[in-house]
């Protein structure tokens, strides 16, 4: 008796003409994959030999999540590649097979890009994380996918230079991740987002070819410029092998303001009133339940004598008194124009990092709750009047709801964090936050903004991409997908769902 694998079964109802007429059952169809029982690991280990393969509960445990809540399901197995002809292998094997490949970097994603649907192998990067080049000339770092994103900061700043992409997660973040998606972080508005770094990639495509994009390269007009398909595609057509890296002059000394106000229009007067003054590196703003939780997380005394209504970071170049005057100036200008209550400057680099952990220590505060999250973004003139129909909704939608506010307003994006209360039960949140992340999408979607700035698509927001990309630009990345990805083995279900 031949097992076989079941890959999905398709359930066929009659659309019933009527209400009242019930829907009957006209069909049963089992899609089989053209497996033998034989285990995916199994195919896999046989295809390529001295592949790590991996089915202990504790791997698939660990391997199979990322930072994103979702309800856990198992990976079949975890595999560790160690080099490009190892991954090249294995795609092919599973391009062959139908076996269905999820990657996984630091595995710090929040929308489910690294999470199961069912029985994927998963594969990790962790093995490949060897620093393989550098040049002083171009400064440029060449790594394998695995590189943790703060050994690149060190890397980059032992050789006098800087990798400014800086975000909470960046002690276990992997730059294959960071680069499959885009990811921002707190000083965006001065340096881009990881997209600006990348001048080369190298990356196997769900045919098995492996693609050496730009190579480093500052130009080269010869067509279309595949490695940005590949910023940001959340390893739906090809999974990154290889990245370069460009890395820039180390800033300038900074200072750090952590500032007091009354309302989210006087936020936007400071931020225009500080970046016509001063080199901003990073301009984030929070609101007061974020500073409550924050505080009561980290454990961290109150910044300033008042409480206020919205909170201020700001971080700009501060290489010598007269730019330090400057900065003072702002403040008192943004006093008397009554955008600033209140607001405190760093002395020292230490005094800098101890305002940062207020911003920079929300996300884990709230993570105790394991909060429902909105990532959204608009162009950064219209973030006023985003964030005031933003409020609406939620006072309308679910004023019952501790909602923390916070985010990169220097850039447009928006970081909404919705607790759980406790009396609710986690369908009825759930379902509360899908109802609310429809509301707020079309909302961002309708001002030409986005339903994810920096987090991704993933799985999490699938079902919103229509908000913020038209029907024809959804039917060409489908098209894209099949055309580098044409077994459909690569993250399937994920961002294209
Ligand atoms: C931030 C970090 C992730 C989160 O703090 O800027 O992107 O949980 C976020 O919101
Ligand atoms: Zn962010």
């Amino acid at each position: 008796m031949r097992k076989v694998r079941v890959r999905a079964i398709r359930i066929v109802f009659s659309a019933p003409e009527s209400v009242d007429r019930q829907a009957e059952l006209v069909g049963v169809e089992i899609i089989i994959v053209d497996n033998t029982a034989m285990e995916f690991s199994t195919i896999l280990a046989q295809a390529c030999p001295g592949l790590r393969v991996e089915t202990d509960p504790q791997i698939l445990g660990s391997h199979g999540r990322d930072w994103s809540d979702l309800p856990f399901i198992s990976p079949s197995a975890v595999v560790f590649p160690e080099s490009v002809e190892q991954v090249r292998q294995l795609v092919l094997a599973a391009a062959e097979k139908g076996i269905p490949l999820v990657p996984s970097g630091g595995r710090t994603g929040l929308s489910g890009g690294a999470t199961c649907l069912s029985d994927e192998v998963v594969v990790s990067f962790d093995r490949m994380r060897k620093i393989l080049d550098y040049s002083a000339v171009d400064r440029t770092v060449t790594v394998e996918p695995g590189v943790v994103t703060q050994a690149v900061q060190g890397f980059a700043a032992e050789k006098g230079l800087y990798y400014p992409v800086s975000f909470a997660s960046e002690g276990s973040s992997q730059i294959g991740g960071n680069i499959a998606t885009n990811a921002g972080g707190i000083r965006v508005v001065r340096y881009g987002l990881t997209r600006e770094r990348v001048a080369g990639l190298k990356v196997v495509t769900g045919r098995g070819d492996v693609l050496d994009c730009n190579r480093g390269l500052v130009k080269n007009a010869s067509g279309y410029d595949l490695r940005h398909l590949f910023v940001g595609s959340e390893g739906t057509l090809g999974f990154i092998v290889e990245a370069t890296l460009r890395l820039i002059d180390p800033p300038r000394p900074s200072r750090v303001m952590l500032l007091g106000l009354e309302s989210m229009e006087d936020v936007m007067s400071c931020f225009a009133l500080f970046q016509s003054s001063l080199e901003l590196s990073a301009f984030e703003f929070f609101d007061a339940r974020s500073m409550y939780h924050v505080r009561d997380g980290e454990g961290l005394p109150a910044p300033l004598d008042d409480e206020c209504p919205v909170y201020v970071i700001t971080e700009f170049d501060c290489p010598d008194e007269d730019i330090e005057q400057r900065a003072l100036e702002c403040f008192e200008k943004g006093v008397d124009e009554g955008w600033l209550h209140d607001g405190v400057m760093s002395q020292s680099v230490q005094q800098g990092s101890e305002l940062w952990r207020y911003r920079e220590g929300i996300a884990e505060a709230a993570a105790r709750y394991a909060p429902y999250k909105n990532d959204l973004s608009v162009v950064i003139s219209r973030v006023p009047e985003f964030l005031s129909r933003l409020r609406a909704e939620f006072d309308c939608i679910c004023p019952d709801y501790d909602v923390l506010i916070y985010g990169h307003i220097g850039d447009g994006n928006v970081h909404v964090n919705i607790l759980r209360p406790e009396g609710e039960s986690q369908a009825d949140f759930d379902q509360r936050c899908k109802a609310i992340t429809d509301s707020v999408s079309k909302l961002a979607g309708g001002m030409g903004g986005s339903a994810s700035a920096e987090h991704g698509i993933g799985l999490l927001k699938a079902p919103w991409l229509s908000t913020t990309r038209s029907g024809p630009e959804i039917d060409m990345m489908k098209g894209i997908k099949a055309l580098f990805d044409p077994a459909g083995i690569l993250n399937p279900g994920k961002l294209l769902a």
